[in-house]
Formats: C-alpha cells, structure tokens, sequence
C-alpha cells in the first residue's frame, strides 16, 4: 500500500519535514514529479539538510528512496546533492535508485527557462520560476523531444537527440552560446556514474506492492502549482496533486490509501501570480522574518498571507484527504489576533469553489473570520493538551472549515517538533 503526502498551498509548508518523521513506517520513499526546483528542509537536533532532488526519506537508513519516472532530474544537480549526503556520513549505496524512465534536465533547459522568463518580463508577465529549466524539460517531454535516464547507455543515438533539442532550440532563441561539445562530453561521464543508481522505478514499486511494503510518496511543489489545478499559468509544468503520482510512478490509484495534506497556519507563496488573502506592510514583513520564508533554493523572500480555507476546501476537494499536518503554527504566537478567509464574494455572491478564471479571482473579495492569539510561545509544548485553549480553537477551527481532521501539528522547525493529536 501507499500513502501520499501533498502540499495543500502554494509549495513550502513543510512537506519535507513530514516526510522525514513518517518515513520510519515505510519501506520506500518516492517523488513522483518535480525536479530540482523542490526545496524540502529537515532539521535534526539543530542540523539542517535541504533535499531538491533527492527525497526527504533518505535519513531513514531502512527506507529506500526512488526518483520516479515523472521527475525531471539535473544529473549535476543530483550529483552534488549525493556529495552533501557523502559529506554528512548519510549511507545511500544500494538504497537510493532513480527511474531509467525520468526525463533528463540539462543546462540548456535552464538556460531557457531564463530566456523565457526574460521575455515575459517585457510585458510584466514573468512567472517567477526557479530557472531550474523544469518547464522546458517538460515541454521537451510533451512534445516528444526530450532524453531520459534510459537512453544515456545507448550514447549515439542520445548524442543525435540532444544534438536535435539543440538545433530545436536555436531555432526558437537564436545563437546563444552552448558548449554541444563540451556537454556531450559531461553526459557521456555520467552515463557510466550513474549506471549504479538506475532501475526501472515501475517494476521496482509494484514487486514492492507485491511483497507487502509499504510506499510513502512525497509530493513537491503543491495542489495550487498544479499544472491542471493550479492558477494557471502561475503553476509549475507538473502534477503536482494526488493523480502526478499514478502518472509519475506507475502506481496504480487503489495502492494509494491514505491523502496527507500539509497545511501551513498561514499562507506563502513564491513566484508571480494570484494571492488573495496577500499581507502587505508590516505584519506580512513580521510574518517572513517570524517563520523564516525564503526559497529553500533560491533563497528568494516567499510572500506571505493569511489562511485561505477556500483554497483548502478546493485542495482536499482534489485529493480527497484523509488528514492535515497544520505546520509552522508557532510562528503565530506573537500575533493578538489571526484572520482566516472562509470564502470568496464574487459580483456579492459567495463563490461555491475556487475560480479557473485569474480574471474572476482578481475581483474577488475575501470573507474573513477573525480569532484570538494565544501570545505565548508553543515550541516546547509536545501533547495538543498542553496546547493554549485559543491555539486549540484555531485548529478546531481549521478542521470544521475544511472537513478534514488534523492529525499532526507542527510547532517548531525540529523533527521533534511535532505534536500527534
Ligand atoms: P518552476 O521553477 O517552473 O517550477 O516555477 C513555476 C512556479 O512554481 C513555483 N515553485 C515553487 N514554489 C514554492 N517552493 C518551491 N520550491 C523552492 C522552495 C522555491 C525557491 O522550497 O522554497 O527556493 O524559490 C517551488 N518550486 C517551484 C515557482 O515559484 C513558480 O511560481
Ligand atoms: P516543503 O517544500 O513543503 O518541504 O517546505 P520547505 O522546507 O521549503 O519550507 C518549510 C520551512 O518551514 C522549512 O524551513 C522547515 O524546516 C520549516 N518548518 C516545517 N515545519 C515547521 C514548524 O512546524 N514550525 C517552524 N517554525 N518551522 C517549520
Ligand atoms: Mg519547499
């Protein structure tokens, strides 16, 4: 069996840290999509590691971690990252595979990624991506053009695709300056270094299935960056909601038993586009500094806002969860008063789910609920019990508003801040 872990936001509400403690339970941690534009952060007794690509089980030496075939994976990238792990005494030989059916990001889809958001900027229009190359790779995979992890071991054939993507390119951005040569040359040196490390990921999981193991997929990026759910085209170029992992897999929807939905107290987002409950000013300043929101990978300051249950309701609408991880609710302690938006008025009118339309949701008005602080400080607090009576009703709040029941909350950045209700 399987169970999922998905953002209910706009990315960054502390997936990683989730990941990380349920991993114990499981056997194999899998990404599903997304590449190196994920940014999920573990913290153990004060120690920091920020995962991009690899996924957030790997500090859980009994689990296997798998990139699935719907990453898009930067081999320098992941390379460095296994260095980090190397350098910090973290075991991953024979424990740490990737899909021979991944699709393969390479520098040039990073530098499109750049151009592309150049040329939006002319008319304000930019999306504010990582420039991780993520939505040119995935371009070059729907349309057919794209290498993956499987053709590295068949390099005349890889040499004559990459030399086409290439020659694509130029066609649509002109001369810019490619080292084809130079490039060729890196990737025919990773082909022989990752050799260790591919599997065919969709036989891998469902011998795992067959043998009773138990699967925790790790969702990056989030419901509202989805491709199809997502405020379009402010999104990323991935599924990013609980169907990415059938697709992103090869796991078939029945294996998936249980939607974690992971919740921040309040709302970030980083990168362009719509953010109706939006703080501005000071209190949104307040926010960033109190809970640290900045990229994990590009270090960019994340924008900040107040709970959207509209958003919520949509999200557990589309992956149907089973729980919610509130997280980061310390981080509203020092606050009188916390707004949560329970609807949206469009035209006067409550709007019955979160509008397709940017044109619609830029004229929508918030309906806020006002709620108590709890002013005292939570990170030491480990039962719900011993949580303040007004920290209690946000959360009971939170759970009749959406209709699903919070399981863990989280009150601190530590893997041992994290209550169990
Ligand atoms: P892209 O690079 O094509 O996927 O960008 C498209 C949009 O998706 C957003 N996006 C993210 N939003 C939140 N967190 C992400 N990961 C990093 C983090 C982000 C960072 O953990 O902090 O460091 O800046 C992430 N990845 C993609 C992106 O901002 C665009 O809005
Ligand atoms: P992800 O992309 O969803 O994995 O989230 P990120 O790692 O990008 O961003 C979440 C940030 O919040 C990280 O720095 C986490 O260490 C931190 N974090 C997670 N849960 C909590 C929490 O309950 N309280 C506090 N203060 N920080 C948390
Ligand atoms: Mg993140």
């Amino acid at each position: 069996m399987a169970s999922i872990i998905i953002g209910s936001q706009w990315g960054d509400e502390g997936k990683g840290k989730l990941v990380d403690i349920l991993s114990q339970e499981y056997d194999v941690v899998a990404r599903c999509q997304g590449g190196a534009n994920a940014g999920h952060t573990i913290v153990v007794g004060g120690k920091k590691i920020a995962l991009h690509l690899i996924p957030s089980g790997i500090l859980n030496e009994r689990a296997t971690c798998v990139l699935g075939n719907g990453m898009v994976i930067h081999l320098p990238t992941f390379f460095k990252e296994v260095q980090g792990l190397k350098e910090k005494g973290i075991k991953y030989e024979n424990r740490l595979f990737i899909s021979d059916r991944a699709h393969l990001v390479f520098d040039l889809h990073q530098m499109v990624d750049a151009m592309k958001e150049t040329e939006l900027s002319g008319s304000n229009d930019s999306i504010g991506t990582t420039k991780k190359g993520i939505g040119p790779c995935y371009s070059s995979k729907a349309s057919r053009g794209g290498l993956r992890v499987c053709d590295l071991f068949f390099f005349e054939q890889f040499k004559k695709a990459f030399i086409r993507l290439v020659e694509n390119k130029h066609k649509r951005f002109g001369n810019f300056e490619y080292d084809v040569e130079a490039e060729l040359k890196r990737y025919q040196e990773y082909a022989e270094l990752i050799r260790p490390f591919v599997i065919d990921s969709v036989n891998y999981l469902n011998e795992a299935f067959q043998q009773g193991k138990k699967v925790l997929i790790e969702g990056a990026q989030s419901t509202m960056l989805d491709l199809d759910f997502g405020t379009y085209p402010y999104v990323t170029s991935s599924a990013s909601s609980v169907g990415g992992a059938c697709t992103g897999l090869g796991v078939a929807p029945n294996k998936i038993k249980t939607q974690i939905g992971v919740v921040k107290a309040y709302t970030t987002r980083v990168g362009a586009g719509p953010f109706p409950t939006e703080l501005f000013g000071q209190e949104g300043e307040d926010l960033r500094k109190e809970g640290g929101e900045y990229g994990t990978t590009t270090g960019r300051p994340r924008r900040i806002g107040w709970l959207d249950v509209v958003v919520l309701r949509y999200t557990s609408m589309i992956n149907d969860f089973t729980y919610l991880n509130l997280t980061k609710l310390d981080v509203l302690s020092k606050l009188d008063e916390i707004k949560i938006g329970v609807n949206y008025k469009y035209n006067n009118e409550i709007v019955k789910s979160f509008p397709s339309s940017l044109e619609i949701l830029a004229q929508c008005e918030v309906v806020y609920e006002t709620l108590p602080g709890w002013k005292c400080d939570l990170s030491k607090i480990t039962s719900y019990e011993a949580l303040p009576d007004a920290a209690k009703n946000y959360i009971t709040r939170i759970e009749s508003l959406v209709g699903v029941p919070i399981k863990w909350i989280g009150v601190g950045q530590d893997r041992a801040s994290m209550i169990t209700k």
